[in-house]
């Protein structure tokens, strides 16, 4: 039977089946789907094939796309978030705990390497003070202008309509660091999900890792939201020096006028467009800054 991986522990595999019924499945040996060398061979929203009396998936079938990341720390370790997905949803949030810009930004080359889009939700908009608003503000007037959509929004205490308007009839992936509001955010939209959610300490100032398997859930007819475990650190996978700049929208067209052309890596090079257009105030110095050091981070070179 074909059917889909709804929940991923590792070693086992829920897969909803055409028949609309729930089994939990492993795999059989070692399938590898061609081209793909990640530790998890299925990752959820594989379409897959089973045979559903031994509770064996026997294949994958292709992929649309995935979203891969590396740790940061284990070195030559990479992973599928998940595969077959229509948009990515950051959460994020300024304080408590804090999302830096360049994670952000990590997230965002991740999906735009795929081509899949991305939605910026800031999330516990009722914790900030003048300060910490004035940073939101800054930050989505320098998202949106370059296709990258932003929310501000309380999990807690908002309307959430803006968010939930996103989702119709989509496959999202919810990502970002733990403690954001990922699962209190899901809750809200699917009061039946019931997913556990956990405090942020006060002492670090950081989630607590509430959240520990990959999950899709079905939320509405066609629409679809995978809730996963939030993410320390993200490194990118596979990219080249020279492809990094064509994951920056606002970079993309603009490294054509570089006079190197497409060898240019926009460090040091003579008439480069983008470190001109950065001078401009064309490019916002924050977003060059990631850029820098994704073009010379270790964890890009793997
Ligand atoms: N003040 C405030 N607290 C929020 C908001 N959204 C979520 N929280 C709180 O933040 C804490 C963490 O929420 P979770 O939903 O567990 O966070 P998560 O992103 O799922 O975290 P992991 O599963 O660990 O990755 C909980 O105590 C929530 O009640 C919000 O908008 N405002
Ligand atoms: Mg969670
Ligand atoms: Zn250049």
């Amino acid at each position: 039977m074909k059917g889909i991986v709804m929940r991923s522990t590792g070693s086992w595999y829920d897969v909803r089946g055409e028949d609309g019924k729930d089994y939990e499945c492993r795999i059989r040996g070692k399938i590898r789907l061609e081209g793909i060398k990640e530790t998890n061979p299925v990752a959820v929203g594989d379409r897959v094939e089973f045979d559903e009396r031994d509770r064996m998936i026997t294949a994958i079938l292709p992929r649309d796309n995935h979203i891969l990341r590396a740790s940061i720390k284990k070195v030559g370790h990479s992973s599928v978030l998940a595969a077959n997905i229509d948009q990515v949803m950051i959460i994020a949030t300024l304080a408590f705990p804090r999302t830096s810009l360049g994670f952000i930004d990590r997230v965002c080359v991740s999906a735009e390497a795929f081509r899949i889009p991305q939605i910026i939700v800031f999330n516990k908009s009722d914790m900030l003070d003048d300060e910490g608003r004035g940073k939101l503000n800054e930050a989505m007037k320098m998202y949106t202008p370059i296709g990258i959509k932003c929310l501000s929004i309380s999990a807690l205490h908002d309307n959430i309509t803006p968010v939930t308007s996103e989702l119709q009839g989509k496959v999202t992936l919810f990502t970002g660091h733990s403690g954001v509001g990922k699962s209190t955010l899901l809750n809200r939209i699917a009061p039946h999900v019931r997913q556990k959610t956990g405090d942020v300490s006060t002492f670090t100032g950081k989630g607590t890792h509430t959240t520990t398997f990959a999950e899709m859930f079905e939320v509405g007819p066609g629409t679809r939201i995978i809730d996963t475990p939030g993410i320390r650190e993200w490194g990118l996978v596979d990219m080249t020096q020279e492809e990094l700049s064509d994951y920056f929208p606002e970079m993309r067209e603009r490294r054509l006028d570089c006079r190197f052309g497409p060898r240019c890596i926009h460090l040091h090079e003579p008439s480069c467009a983008i470190r001109a257009a950065v001078q401009a105030g064309e490019i916002a110095p924050s977003r060059y800054e990631s850029y820098v050091s994704m073009v010379t981070g270790e964890d890009r070179k793997k």
